[in-house]
């Protein structure tokens, strides 16, 4: 990487200054907002010498500079200000600044803007610069005091509220933070209120603010949050530190949520439910990005990064700690083997694509291009290695250390990874290289048993290859905890799960003492990040599938069926085996297994999945066999499935008040897999019906997409439409079902017509990412032969790039899987990329994507 703009680890270095106290004012209005600004430095006694005063600032018109109170000649440059090392008399010293600002000219939703005549902020990563001049680097950890003067009626920022009068508010944060957690939020709201009482007693006040008419919406919120609060407390000892926990939903935000000190954000998606408008797995959604965000408080607040290298610090580890959480509320079987298909999805997509870069990548262009899933979601895979190599004990005692060694720091994954070794005495020198090396390893198996009169010997030898990504050609050798259990040929579990240590190579363990030749249940719990490169006979996988005791791999059993046999339709076109549609009947009607288990089993690979599959096997994927066969085998399905199909629809309905909970969300999800099998097989009427006597989002929309995907449901989406057009996210949703289930032919038809509408708003990004998010997640349409998805999706980046770069940037990461199609699709792909990074002003974000991904 040679773009001069990019920024190296290996360069850190300390700020010059510490920072005790900051004092903040804003008196705002959407045009002109004053922000001033008291800073209090120090000499830092970490980087000794005389030093010039250097502060990140970009978009401000500065009015006046301070130091000490006089006025200061200060260098301007589009970054920021530079004050001379001559002009900063005194130790301590004190610099006043006053800046003004354009909230309502900010469309990027970065810095201090505007989302429905409300005013809030969004800091992380480097944001924070675009309100004051400011040194806005993670390592620099101040105790904000902060004013807020608008004619509004709710006037929030950090910590705890310390006075306020009509038009006014004082906030003070006694706990350190840097500039990327500060948070300010002032407009018509109103609150649905709770409280919760910690371990040792202190009352904390929760909010969630919302636009009047939301208030109905909350409820699911705040059972979710004061249930995150009482899980930390019990499974990681941690206890909230405020007074006060607010959360604010707003409908334009370029994430999922932040976590603020004491302020979430959330896009008003990832907050509010209820059951007419969320899905079930909006609620579980919901409840997982809640738990996210309080968790940070400790992870990520507490405890930060010391720069932005080192971000999966705080974002491995709140992931992981979220997954545990949710899996302890719900089933953690069912979601172990959703955490695993969204790794597969996007991780693994990522890993083996020109944007491939480490848990800890050692450079960036925009570190905002870095919020990937190889930072969140292979970082918590990490933690789960390690926990797993050193046991649930010493994991505790670690995280332990890390909290008492650590807190009020900004620390690196060094310090990490020094908790564990000081805590076990293991060295992690070797395990760090997944910290530091890119890309999915595979593991190769292979088996040997030699029969014995008292006892065979059965040998299992695991090869590991760490495969080159962009800039790293070699890789050494992982540490790879691979969980095992061995069957008998009667389904009897003859050794239980046991954690085999691959750390060289090659390497192999022996099992003694069997009495006949096991079957291997390999990766139990997906125990390592990796792909399983291995030959299983049919009949193997059909016993696993029947047999396994971890359900994860009876799941993986039943899902490597479903790829087989699928991808042998595309490529041989053959017939389904009747050995995997017998295997997906026994698990569609064991009443013995989780609803959601079921219908989790029951759903196939999806197109993107299989065409990296194919790709991975040596073939060409095309786009438009994969869906014809896909559709094939989920017909195939649903006729083997058919006699049992009426019963299973009506054991699956729940009566009664709904409720978001795990075990009617399951019967849920397997009332509509019986669903779409019967509408497959019989056309729309039992699919209408339901969709017509639907008392819940989750059946209405899930019927409706069956409907749709068969071709038909016109009707209820003209239904559908006239009953929420007022209501943005629910029509987010009317807006992507379209796009995602129209046909591969008609799909960029539908993306026109859809855009065309007065109600797509571009810069709304929940809206943009329904209609073109939605565009590149139906695998043929975007991917259609005429390249009309490409363009189209290029064609609205370029568009949307000067108003908000960082969800262009995100939303181009669509092109990332070029390399897999044919030379026609390849060479289309690239011209749409080149164009991109053509296109005059293109911002550093999509630059450096569309760069990465064309080199
Ligand atoms: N830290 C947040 C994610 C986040 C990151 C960047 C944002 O704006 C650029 C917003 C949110 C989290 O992990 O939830
Ligand atoms: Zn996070």
């Amino acid at each position: 990487m040679s773009d001069p703009r990019t920024v190296y680890l290996a360069d850190y270095q300390p700020f010059p200054f510490l920072l005790p106290q900051v004092r903040l004012e804003f008196t705002l209005g959407p045009k002109a907002t004053r922000v001033r600004a008291r800073l209090e430095f120090m000499p830092n006694p970490a980087r000794p010498g005389r030093h010039d005063l250097f502060l990140h600032g970009e978009n401000l018109r500065l009015i006046s500079a301070k130091v000490n109170g006089t006025s200061v000649h200060s260098e301007l440059s589009d970054i920021g200000i530079t004050i001379s090392a001559n002009d900063l008399s005194g130790d301590p010293f004190t610099l006043e600044t006053e800046v003004e600002i354009s909230p309502a000219a900010n469309t990027a939703l970065e810095g201090l803007y505007m989302s429905n005549g409300m005013y809030c902020t969004q800091c992380e990563a480097e944001g924070f610069r675009k309100i004051t001049y400011y040194p806005d680097r993670p390592d620099v950890m101040a105790r904000f005091h902060v004013r807020v003067a608008a004619d509004l009626p709710v006037l929030l920022s950090n910590g705890n509220p310390v006075g306020s009068g009509p038009g006014w508010a004082e906030w003070d944060d006694p706990w350190p933070k840097p500039a990327y957690l500060f948070a300010l939020v002032a407009g018509d709201l109103v609150a649905h209120a709770d409280s919760f009482t910690t371990l040792s007693g202190r009352k904390v006040d929760l909010n969630i603010w919302v636009r009047p008419g939301d208030e109905n919406r909350c409820a699911w919120g705040m059972e979710a949050l004061k249930a995150s609060m009482s899980w930390d407390e019990r499974v990681y000892g941690r206890e909230y530190d405020l007074d006060i926990f607010n959360i604010v939903a707003v409908d334009d935000f370029n994430m999922g949520a932040m976590e603020n000190k004491g302020l979430n954000i959330f896009n008003s998606k990832a907050v509010l439910a209820s059951p007419d408008t969320a899905t079930d797995d909006d609620f579980a959604r919901v409840e997982a990005i809640i738990a996210h965000e309080y968790f940070h408080n400790w992870t990520g607040n507490r405890i930060t990064c010391r720069d932005w290298f080192q971000l999966c610090l705080k974002e491995g580890l709140t992931v992981y700690r979220d997954q545990q959480f949710s899996g302890d509320m719900r089933s953690h079987a069912v979601k172990r083997i959703e955490d695993v298909l969204a790794l597969r999805a996007r991780q693994f997509r990522e890993d083996q694509g020109p944007l491939a870069h480490a848990v800890r990548p050692d450079s960036f262009v925009e570190i905002n291009n870095f919020y990937t899933a190889t930072v969140y979601e292979k970082g918590a895979e990490v933690i789960g290695m390690l926990r797993r190599l050193v046991g649930d004990e010493a994991y505790a005692q670690a995280l332990d250390l890390y909290f008492t060694r650590h807190d009020g720091h900004a620390a690196t994954i060094e310090d990490w990874l020094k908790v564990f070794e000081d805590t076990t005495d293991r060295d992690l020198t070797q395990f760090k290289r997944w910290y530091t090396e890119a890309g999915t390893p595979r593991l190769k198996v292979y088996e040997a048993w030699s029969p014995a009169a008292q006892g065979g010997t059965y040998t299992l030898t695991l090869a590991q290859e760490n495969p080159a990504t962009p800039g790293q050609p070699e890789k050494g050798a992982k540490v790879i905890p691979v969980a095992v259990g061995l069957l008998n040929p009667n389904g009897d579990e003859v050794v239980p799960t046991t954690v085999l240590e691959l750390i060289k190579p090659v390497q192999s363990f022996a099992f003694e003492g069997l009495a006949a030749r096991p079957i291997a249940s390999i990766l139990r719990d997906f125990s390592a990040p990796v792909v399983l490169d291995r030959e299983v006979p049919a009949a193997e996988r059909a016993f696993l599938l029947a047999h396994d005791t971890d359900p994860f791999n009876r799941w993986e059993a039943g899902r490597s069926l479903a790829k087989e046999v699928l991808a042998r339709m595309i490529t041989q076109g053959t017939k389904p085996q009747a050995a995997f549609l017998d295997g997906m009947a026994a698990i569609a009607f064991d009443e013995g297994l989780d609803p959601a288990f079921r219908a989790l089993a029951l759903r196939l690979p999806g197109e993107d999945d299989m065409a990296a599959t194919l790709h991975q096997s040596g073939h060409t994927p095309d786009p438009a066999r994969i869906h014809i066969a896909r559709k094939a085998l989920a017909r195939a399905v649903a006729e083997r499935l058919a006699p049992g199909l009426p019963g299973l629809e009506a054991a699956m309905r729940v009566p009664g008040a709904f409720s978001p909970q795990a075990a009617d969300a399951g019967k849920r999800a397997l009332r509509l897999a019986a669903l779409a099998g019967l509408t497959r097989l019989n056309g729309g009427a039992a699919a209408q019906a339901a969709f017509a006597d639907a008392t819940n989002m989750t059946e209405s929309f899930g019927t409706l997409a069956i409907l749709l995907e068969a071709g038909l449901g016109e009707r209820e989406l003209a239904a559908f439409e006239a009953k929420w057009r007022t209501d943005r996210l629910v029509m987010d949703k009317w807006f992507a079902v379209q796009v995602s289930l129209s046909a591969p032919e008609e799909t960029a038809q539908t993306v026109g017509r859809l855009t065309a509408r007065p109600d797509f708003d571009m810069k709304n990004p929940n809206r943009f990412r329904a209609v073109l998010g939605a565009l590149t997640g139906n695998h043929a349409g975007f991917h259609h032969a005429s390249g009309s998805g490409y363009r189209l999706l290029a064609d609205w980046l370029i568009r949307l790039d000067p108003l908000n770069p960082q969800t262009a940037a995100r939303m181009s990461t669509a092109f990332e899987t070029w390399p897999r199609y044919d030379a026609d699709r390849q060479g289309m792909i690239r011209a749409e990329l080149a164009r991109i990074l053509a296109a005059p002003g293109l911002s550093r974000d999509l630059s450096e994507m569309a760069g990465r991904m064309l080199h």
